[in-house]
């Protein structure tokens, strides 16, 4: 078999990739470990930037999103009983989008094959083979066969524990990573959301989280520990927890119900370097995890497609490999702000076991600043509606 480009992994990096490639004539075959419902029952991110949204219609994916999405204006900020606002739109006049990631990953499906775009499910022991050679080719098993598809690139978009990144060298290869002593417990209810903006919250208890995918279906999350298994956590023990992490007020309103889904996610940042090894170039959480606080995962996914996508055009119609051999260099420029508004944010909003009087104080301190400071808002406001690509 032969593919211009090998698309590892059928997550919304290498879908987004493939639909782009395929609009502009560009044969791009996705392989994808599990299957497409596997796939769409994973339940992540909400938010999604002006710059993810713009790729979306630039792919000839975003009817939907566009007559379903919602505009979100701004976002709340709780500690303790007090509440604020830091509205985006005032500020720097931009908004965030909220349509769940699960919608993005159908549409993309749905798209490809409308296109009737090749995508192989359930692939097995996939090698990346001669990435440092002018001919590279992937291998791989599916229906108990043995395959090999020769090509011209390949797009490494098979998450955090794929095979991608493990194919770089350790010699070219430098890993930073920072894990963070507690996990989010996610639920997703029948209910309807408890405000109409989310509601980041600081409480001496930990961090929650009021999320939503419309106006019946909320999602929260509390931060827990990272022994916690979620058979652990009952509906009611969930809903009293998150209860007395926001604000009372707040919890008076709050409207409970059974969970349709609750799961356990550990929270990291890392970042490895370089992106791309010959004709291998890493895109999305093959190459670099957020913690969900700053909601920046899917959105950094969506810069490395942006700029791998005019990078391989480049190649193809104007035979210039410029945007290509800039690619790493252009990602990492973009993630590493994102990574540090991430961790900022992380920072500021949860309880570390190791705190200390004085680290308690240094945070009340930065969300007093936040409150009180136009400017610091603006600061917030920039990076959480997406800096430019
Ligand atoms: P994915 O989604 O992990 O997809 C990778 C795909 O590759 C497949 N795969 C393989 N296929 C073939 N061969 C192999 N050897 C393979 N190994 C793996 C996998 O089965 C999978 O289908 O990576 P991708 O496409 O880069 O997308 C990244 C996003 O999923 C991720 O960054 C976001 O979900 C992060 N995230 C959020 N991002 C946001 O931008 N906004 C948010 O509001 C937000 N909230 C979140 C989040 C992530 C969360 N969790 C669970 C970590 C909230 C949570 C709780
Ligand atoms: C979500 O709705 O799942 C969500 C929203 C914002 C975040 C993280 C997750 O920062």
């Amino acid at each position: 078999m032969r593919s211009q480009v090998v698309i590892v992994g059928g997550g919304p990096s290498g879908l987004l990739l493939g639909q782009l490639l395929h609009r502009r004539g560009v044969d791009a075959v996705v392989l994808e470990r599990k299957t497409r419902d596997y796939v769409l029952g994973r339940i992540r991110a909400g938010i999604l930037e002006t710059g993810f949204v713009n790729l979306m219609r630039e792919a000839g994916v975003a009817e939907r999103l566009d007559r379903e999405c919602f505009i979100h204006e701004g976002t709340q900020i709780a500690d303790g009983n007090e509440m604020f606002s830091v509205n985006f739109q005032e500020l720097i006049g931009e908004s965030v989008v909220l349509y769940g990631q699960t919608e993005v990953t159908r549409d993309l499906y749905d798209a490809r094959e409308a296109a009737g775009a090749r995508t192989i499910f359930n692939v097995d022991d996939v090698e990346i083979c001669g990435a440092d050679t002018e001919a590279p080719f992937v291998t791989f098993t599916a229906g108990g066969q043995s395959h090999r598809i020769d090509c011209d690139f390949v797009a490494g978009c098979d998450g955090f524990h794929g095979v991608s990144r493990q194919t770089i060298p350790l010699t070219v290869r430098k890993e930073y990573e920072k894990v963070y002593p507690f996990g989010w417990l996610g639920i997703l209810s029948e209910t309807p959301p408890v405000d109409d903006e989310l509601i980041y919250a600081n409480s001496e208890r930990g961090f929650a989280l009021c999320s939503m995918r419309n106006a019946n279906l909320s999602r929260y999350y509390i931060q827990c520990s990272l022994s916690d298994r979620p058979e652990d956590w009952s509906d009611a023990a969930f809903w009293d927890e998150l209860k007395r992490r926001i604000p009372e007020h707040v919890a008076d309103k709050l409207v409970t119900g059974p969970s349709i889904e609750k799961s356990i996610a550990p929270l990291r940042s890392f970042v490895t370097e370089p992106m791309r090894w010959g004709r291998l170039f890493l895109c999305g959480d093959a190459a670099h995890i957020v913690p969900p606080t700053g909601a920046k995962g899917l959105n950094t996914a969506a810069s490395d497609i942006h700029y791998l996508y005019h990078g391989l055009m480049q190649f193809y119609e104007d035979k210039d490999s410029e945007g290509i051999d800039r690619y790493s260099e252009k990602a990492l420029a973009r993630i590493w702000k994102a990574e540090r508004f991430s961790w900022w944010m992380t920072t500021l909003l949860h309880r570390f076991p190791e705190m200390t009087e004085f680290d308690l104080k240094m945070q009340q301190a930065d969300i007093a600043f936040l409150r009180d400071n136009v400017d610091a808002q603006r600061v917030m406001a920039t990076n959480y509606v997406g800096l430019p690509f």
